[in-house]
């Protein structure tokens, strides 16, 4: 076998390595991948390259000269460009590349309800023949690496392979490094990854849940980087079948009496990054969930940030901003890069440059498309790669190989019209089932297509669902049944809105988080409405007071907290009928929708379309 083979003796080990993979292979390259003894992993690339057809493969072991050869090819490709500060880099992908490809993603296997699926063997045959000879010419790159921390007895191996040095430069700052685990290792997950010709007609990601991922013909790392999102439809999928939670969410420390943790699910672009940079940082974009001992416990798959950029200021994003003018390695994303070799996004506070170049080429003040529609200096969905130790607030819990308790778990949404700012679930069931399964939220950047409508989103998880909805919300259910300790519910939205505009300011969000750590702590009172709990004026005012140094007046906080009855009504008519027409929802699911809209019904009858706070209390 394999693993029994002398290491030293470099010829006997290239006699293992299959035909086409050791010609690809120069002899430091054989050496590297000869460490790991690994069979299947040998096999595996050896297809890859059958396949693919790269003139040669660089093995990432992870060595400083390994991560620099990768930058500096990122950079003679032309993937990306240094930038005045030399560990700055910016990269753009195709016009129409921009953000993550919904409709050229596939779950392959049977057709499930709100999740875009082919068979098995026409997306197989389809990925594999576009895939046919992608990387000619090119030089085909191998990552080794772990979802969670290294010491850590649930963590998931993964190896990327790809033609684009962009995607393993971003997955060396993203994922930790565990190119010694696979040694003998034969459990680990498979990406593969060709920028191919980069025609968008042909932009494929199929995701075998067998644990294999093809992606080609696209770039922007929302589809390329196999172990963020494309990860994500395998590991939920694995999740469910065991009983755990993966899931798209934030994992922040907030302080109290002691460091409380808590877990948050936004949709892209609705205050998760932000949200995260309030507290002690372990991960603001993925979060896997497990019963330990009885209690949730959760951690950070990856161990870098790829942010929405949009918006970033040094007013509202401190934190992130020192990250983006420190020293560290940045890779911009998107963004217009400027004469002088620095860069430039919008609603950074800076005035708006005369020129530049960005994702569409030369860009000038008042350029439009073919169509006539101007073009932004960046795109809304442009976005940085950061290594998570760049960030101040970062915990380093986050490395604990056991995770963090979670006690509390928000569902958040970019809301305008129906949901009040913060809100506390009366159990488990109804804050799974009324805040986290019945998600609906303005439709962000980060998708291809139209932004700014409503859609439905549950647990903020539309994109990345690979299993019936009603086995996922099953899962959910009965993972809170069997712990001993369950963390609090909350709904959250920052963008609640009436005739006049937005009811609430950015930083509001720190008050919602402090009236969170005292629920947690038993120290906030709360009004129970037909819809759960929400703050009282008397606890508002004072912790506005103490976190912002701001008088909260009771109108404020009438227009705020009004529970909008009949809007609220209707959302969750919209969502149980969803539901309905998903033939494995268990039949809580349907019975809580029920007993929530009777609920309301009846205070409609009592109050009419809204009632205010004031009326509950
Ligand atoms: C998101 O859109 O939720 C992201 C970026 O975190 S992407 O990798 O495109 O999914
Ligand atoms: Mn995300």
């Amino acid at each position: 076998m394999f693993k029994d083979f002398n290491l030293d003796t470099h010829y006997l080990i290239m006699d293992l390595i299959p035909g086409i993979l050791k010609e690809r292979l120069s002899s430091s390259e054989i050496e590297k991948l000869s460490k790991l003894q690994n069979h299947q992993l040998v096999n595996f690339l050896n297809s890859v390259v059958g396949l693919c057809d790269p003139e040669s493969v660089y093995i990432v072991e992870g060595t400083r000269k390994d991560l620099e050869y990768v930058k500096r090819k990122a950079i003679e490709t032309g993937e990306e460009i240094r930038l005045k500060n030399e560990n700055h880099t910016i990269h753009f992908d195709p016009p129409l590349d921009q953000a993550r490809a919904r409709e050229d993603t596939f779950i392959l296997g049977s057709k499930i309800p709100y999740v875009n699926t082919k068979s098995r063997e026409e997306g197989l045959q389809e990925v594999i023949s576009i895939l046919k000879g992608s990387m000619k010419g090119r030089e085909m790159f191998v990552g080794f690496y772990s979802l969670g921390p290294i010491a850590s007895k649930y963590k998931m191996l993964a190896v990327q392979v790809t033609d684009s040095p962009y995607v393993i430069h971003s997955e060396n700052m993203l994922y930790r490094n565990a190119f010694r685990e696979f040694t003998n290792n034969e459990d680990f997950l498979k990406f593969v990854h060709s920028k191919g010709s980069l025609d968008i007609k042909k932009r494929r990601i199929m995701i075998d849940l067998e644990g294999v991922v093809y992606s080609v013909n696209t770039t922007y790392a929302g589809n390329s980087v196999g172990l963020k999102k494309l990860a994500l439809r395998l590991t939920l999928n694995k999740a469910v079948n065991e009983g755990w939670l993966s899931e798209h969410m934030a994992i922040i420390g907030l302080e109290g009496e002691r460091t409380h943790y808590i877990t948050a699910s936004f949709p892209s672009g609705s205050g998760k990054t932000s949200t995260s940079m309030l507290g002690k940082l372990i991960s603001d974009d993925l979060a896997f969930i497990r019963n330990v001992n009885g209690i949730a416990r959760a951690w950070n798959p990856e161990s870098g940030v790829f942010g929405i950029i949009h918006g970033v200021n040094p007013k509202d994003d401190p934190i992130v901003w020192d990250v983006l003018h420190s020293n560290d390695e940045v890779i911009f994303s998107n963004v217009l890069l400027l004469p002088d070799g620095t860069v430039y996004w919008e609603g950074s506070g800076d005035h708006e440059p005369e020129k530049g170049v960005n994702f569409a080429g030369e860009w000038w003040k008042g350029k439009r498309d073919g169509s006539g529609k101007p073009i932004p200096p960046s795109h809304p969905n442009a976005r940085f790669t950061v290594r998570l130790n760049s960030f101040k607030n970062l915990d380093l819990k986050y490395e604990d190989p056991e995770g963090v308790e979670i006690e509390g778990i928000i569902f958040g949404v970019k809301d305008y019209y129906t949901l009040v700012p913060i809100a506390e679930s009366f159990s488990w069931e109804h804050g799974v089932i009324t805040m986290g399964a019945s998600m609906e939220s303005s439709r962000t950047s980060a998708v291809i297509g139209k932004s700014d409508e409503m859609e439905f989103n549950p647990m903020a998880l539309l994109d990345f669902i690979s299993v019936s909805l009603g086995k996922y919300l099953d899962n959910y259910l009965s993972f809170g049944k069997r712990l001993s300790k369950l963390p609090k519910i909350f709904s959250a939205n920052y963008f609640l809105k009436n005739e006049n505009g937005y009811l609430n300011s950015k930083e509001d969000k720190k008050v919602w988080l402090r009236w969170i750590v005292e629920r947690i702590e038993g120290k906030a009172s709360a009004i129970r409405t037909p819809i759960g709990f929400i703050p009282t004026y008397d606890d508002l005012s004072s912790l506005f007071y103490k976190v912002l140094s701001k008088t909260y007046k009771k109108e404020e906080y009438e227009a705020q907290f009004t529970i909008r009855l009949k809007a609220y009504k209707e959302k969750f008519e919209r969502v149980r009928s969803v539901y309905a027409g998903i033939d494995d929802v268990p039949d809580t699911v349907i019975e809580i929708f029920n007993k929530q809209i009777s609920d309301l019904n009846e205070y409609i009858n009592r109050f009419g379309e809204k009632v205010s706070p004031f009326q509950l209390s």
